[in-house]
């Protein structure tokens, strides 16, 4: 490993430093650590890229490395058993989860993406949560926004800035794409509070026996049995892995009972980093190790000062670097789980474990059960009050204020549609908004099922106030961060949580028949989403928009890459492409 992390700084080299443990893998040997940056023990010395930078510094302060990590991903189909289920699933190079991205925080990122989905073919398009790509909106992957789909047999270059630091995801944000199995995590290093050792990515999802696309379609359906429009996961994955009891199958796919669990090792006395990130499609999690003290440190991508608590909760697409002191008896294992909490996961399993050995436990060791109890909660965040960013950032008075009111509801046929004041949103792959944006066409950016909102140009602080009036979901915004207002029970009523300093991240939970207010800056321009992260909501048109700095996009030249991808998939379109034509939002299948 320590090879390799020197090659890839040297030579630039494709692939990970680290190679993350496919979860399809027998795993019989515990998760790999991480170095404390990308070719930190080159021989060049041993201060880290970001310099004296701290936690507390200016987060915009971004370090200049010079450094491109490049990576080389094939998307495919795969015939795996992550649970013991054997099924096929959209991979990255053949690996679940996929591969890791490593980089240091002011390096650059470059993804070659070769679709090679066939049986049938279709689209493809990688998103990376929570990168900001300032100055090159293009880059955010999403198909119908920012991009037309890579057509199959096509490719496709993704070049980003690592302007953030922590831990995230990719995920492919074409159709209900990710829900199939394609996605992994992203590392980006920077400062850190102390640790000794770097377990890297714990990844925490709900999983699926259904082809995806069957899940998207059961979600639209306007089937009246609850199980089949509220889909419900087969399972839930810690690195992409847990076991499944295959009796509970309806199914002839060939399946076997004693799929191993993620296992993870700690070192008596040692402080234990991990980054817990929710790769799932619906579920929130809920985080603990049995007997163990879990101290917060970030959210999402900030910076926060340490917080102890017993569990972490998760919605999709957030992150939670915590540190864990191996406090136990040397000579035992204890449990790692995650539960769906009933009330806020739709699901046929309420928990899932995995195990940590202490470096003198024997490998047959056998954890005591020892849960934390974990209260009914209305699925919000339970931990917000006490997040507190360390670089200081007040909340500035609004230039503007966004009202949307979502509700859930029927089309003439029966089938399921989610809608922002009214409006369900609907995508159209071969017409991305950033384009057309770039293009000026104002009428077709205004035709309502885009539920898209340009921002006026004089505004900076722009805030957004979400009434929910059913079930829960985590919203996530693409091109930057927000401030979190106010979050709680009720349709907002004016009140401001702490204008001091107020938590900031690029996911919050909307809880049930709760409202979620945020405020975030209209410096980055481009179109972007800002949508509940339950993928088969968004798949049923909860997706909002907004159009910063118009006059900026309208300046952008788009690259010809851009528009030769439109040109491809037009090609596969008009020739009939199996899956050319989105039968919802247009965000899954
Ligand atoms: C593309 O996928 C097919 C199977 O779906 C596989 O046989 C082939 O090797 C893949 N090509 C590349 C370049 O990975
Ligand atoms: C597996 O599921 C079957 C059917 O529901 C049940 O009878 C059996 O006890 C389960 N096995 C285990 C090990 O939980
Ligand atoms: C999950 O939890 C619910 C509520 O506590 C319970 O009714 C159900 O039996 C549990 N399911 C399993 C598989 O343990
Ligand atoms: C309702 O929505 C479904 C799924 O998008 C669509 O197939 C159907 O045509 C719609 N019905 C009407 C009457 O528009
Ligand atoms: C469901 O939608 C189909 C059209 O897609 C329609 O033929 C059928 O009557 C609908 N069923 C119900 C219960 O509304
Ligand atoms: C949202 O709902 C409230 C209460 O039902 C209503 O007063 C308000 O006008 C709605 N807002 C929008 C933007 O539709
Ligand atoms: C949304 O629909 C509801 C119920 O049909 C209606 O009362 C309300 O006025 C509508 N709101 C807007 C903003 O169109
Ligand atoms: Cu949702």
């Amino acid at each position: 490993m320590k090879l390799l992390a020197t090659l890839s700084f040297v030579l630039g080299l494709s692939q990970s430093a680290y190679a993350y443990p496919p979860g399809s893998a027998s795993g019989t040997s515990p998760s790999p650590t991480l170095l404390p940056y990308v070719g930190a023990h080159d021989g060049r010395g041993h201060s880290p890229p970001w310099g004296g930078r701290t936690r507390h510094s200016d987060p915009d302060d971004v370090p200049k490395t010079g450094a491109v990590r490049k990576y080389e991903w094939t998307v495919q189909r795969t015939t795996l058993a992550p649970d013991g289920f054997e099924q096929s699933l959209l991979t990255v190079n053949g690996q679940f989860p996929g591969p890791l991205v490593e980089a240091n925080w002011g390096d650059e990122v470059e993804v070659t993406v070769h679709n090679n989905i066939t049986g049938p073919t279709e689209g493809t398009a990688i998103h990376w949560h929570g990168i900001h790509h300032h100055g090159s909106p293009w880059m955010d992957g999403v198909s119908g926004i920012t991009q037309c789909p890579i057509a199959p047999g096509e490719s496709f270059t993704y070049r980003w800035k690592a302007t953030t630091y922590g831990s995230s995801w990719w995920h492919g944000h074409h159709a209900l794409q990710y829900g199939g199995g394609l996605w992994g995590p992203i590392v980006i290093h920077g400062p850190s509070q102390e640790y000794d050792i770097d377990l890297g990515p714990v990844t925490l999802s709900d999983y699926y026996h259904l082809p995806y696309e069957q899940v998207a379609r059961n979600a639209i359906s306007n089937s009246t049995d609850f199980k089949v429009w509220v889909p419900h996961s087969d399972n839930h994955l810690i690195n992409g892995k847990n076991n499944y009891n295959c009796s509970m199958s309806t199914t002839n796919n060939k399946c076997d009972s004693n799929a191993e669990r993620a296992q993870f090792k700690f070192q008596a006395g040692k402080v234990h980093k991990l980054r817990l990130i929710n790769t799932g499609v619906q579920a929130l999690q809920i985080f603990s190790i049995d007997s163990h003290k879990l101290q917060v440190t970030t959210m999402d991508w900030t910076p926060v000062e340490p917080y102890e608590v017993d569990y972490v909760a998760l919605g999709v697409g957030q992150r939670a670097e915590v540190l864990v002191k191996a406090t136990g008896d040397p000579g035992a294992a204890y449990y790692m789980r995650t539960r769906g909490g009933t009330q806020c996961a739709t699901t046929f399993v309420n928990e899932t474990l995995a195990t940590v050995y202490y470096d003198r436990a024997p490998a047959d060791a056998v954890p005591v059960p020892n849960p934390y109890t974990i209260p009914d909660f209305t699925c919000g965040n339970l931990a917000l009050p006490r997040v507190k960013p360390l670089f200081k950032k007040p909340l500035a008075k609004p230039d503007i204020t966004l009202y949307y009111n979502v509700t859930f509801g029927t089309n003439a046929t029966g089938h399921r549609e989610w809608y922002q004041n009214n409006v369900t949103f609907k995508a159209d792959w071969s017409r991305p908004l950033l384009l057309e944006a770039a293009d000026g066409n104002s009428a077709y950016l205004a035709e309502p099922q885009h539920v898209l909102t340009a921002i006026p140009e004089k505004a900076r602080h722009v805030r957004v106030v979400l009434n929910n009036h059913f079930s829960i979901h985590p919203f996530h915004l693409h091109g930057g961060n927000f401030q979190i207002v106010s979050e709680g029970d009720g349709r907002w009523d004016g009140t401001v949580l702490t204008a001091a300093n107020p938590a900031r991240a690029d996911t919050e939970l909307l809880r049930r028949s709760g409202h979620l207010v945020v405020q975030f800056e209209a410096t980055n321009p481009g179109v972007w989403g800002f949508h509940c992260h339950t993928a088969w909501h968004a798949s049923v048109g909860l997706y909002i928009n907004f159009l910063v700095q118009p006059k900026a996009v309208r300046k952008t030249r788009i690259p010809q890459a851009m528009r030769d991808m439109c040109a491809a998939w037009e090609t596969y379109r008009s020739s009939g492409g199996e899956n050319a034509h989105p039968f919802d939002s247009g965000l899954r299948m």
